[in-house]
């Protein structure tokens, strides 16, 4: 068994996990249905790659992007670069993108949060989040594409569910990738806080 040599911690290119398990995921095991057949491993175009967030990605519309699913407020590199070694060192965060290599942009990303639970033998958790595609990208299936992969990174890494929370409208979207309302357990509720500024 070689060294995963792709897990590279120098500087910018530094990845949030190791790049290597994206690579063996098994598309074959997922509800979803791709035409023409795609992969994280083979998106479908030599251009796009997808690949855990690199500490780059501040330069890469990382953030522009997630300013179309709900406000990001004005982070600093700073800001990023601390949330980015947080997250890294804390474990559990999968934030997972697709880069358009033509132009150096991020034009998709989905998260899996990992939480360790108790429960079912001491099981984890997977939880699908900020889930957004830049919608000039339209029919490439890519909002498919970065959710099959995070699910099955969940899967990869022992969860026994995964949950999400979504609009009304996106309902019919998940259902088609093998997510369930399961009758009489799937309310969502919030409690908003005042936000720090
Ligand atoms: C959606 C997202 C959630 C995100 C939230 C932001 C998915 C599956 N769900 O519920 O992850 O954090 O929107 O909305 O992507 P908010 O700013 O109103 O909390």
């Amino acid at each position: 068994m070689g060294m995963d040599t792709s897990y590279i911690e120098d500087g910018n290119s530094e990845y949030l996990y190791s790049p290597g398990i994206l690579q063996k995921l098994n598309f074959d095991k997922s509800p979803a249905i791709f035409k023409p057949k795609i992969s994280a491993a083979n998106p479908g175009e030599s251009w796009m790659v997808v690949r855990p967030l690199q500490r780059s990605d501040f330069d890469k519309g990382f953030l522009q992007l997630l300013g179309q699913l709900t406000s990001t407020g004005n982070i600093s590199r700073k800001q990023f670069d601390e949330r980015f070694t947080q997250m890294k060192n804390s474990g559990g965060y999968y934030v997972t993108v697709i880069e358009d290599k033509r132009n150096s942009k991020i034009i998709g990303a989905a998260t899996l949060t990992v939480e360790q639970k108790f429960i079912h033998n001491c099981s984890l958790r997977g939880r699908l989040e900020d889930v957004v595609v830049n919608d000039t990208y339209r029919g490439k299936q890519l909002g498919k594409l970065i959710v099959v992969t995070v699910s099955l990174l969940a899967q990869e890494l022992g969860c026994y569910k995964m949950s999400l929370d979504c609009k009304d409208k996106l309902i019919k979207f998940y259902e088609t990738l093998g997510y369930k309302m399961e009758p009489g357990n799937s309310n969502a509720m919030n409690m908003r806080f005042e936000e720090p500024s």
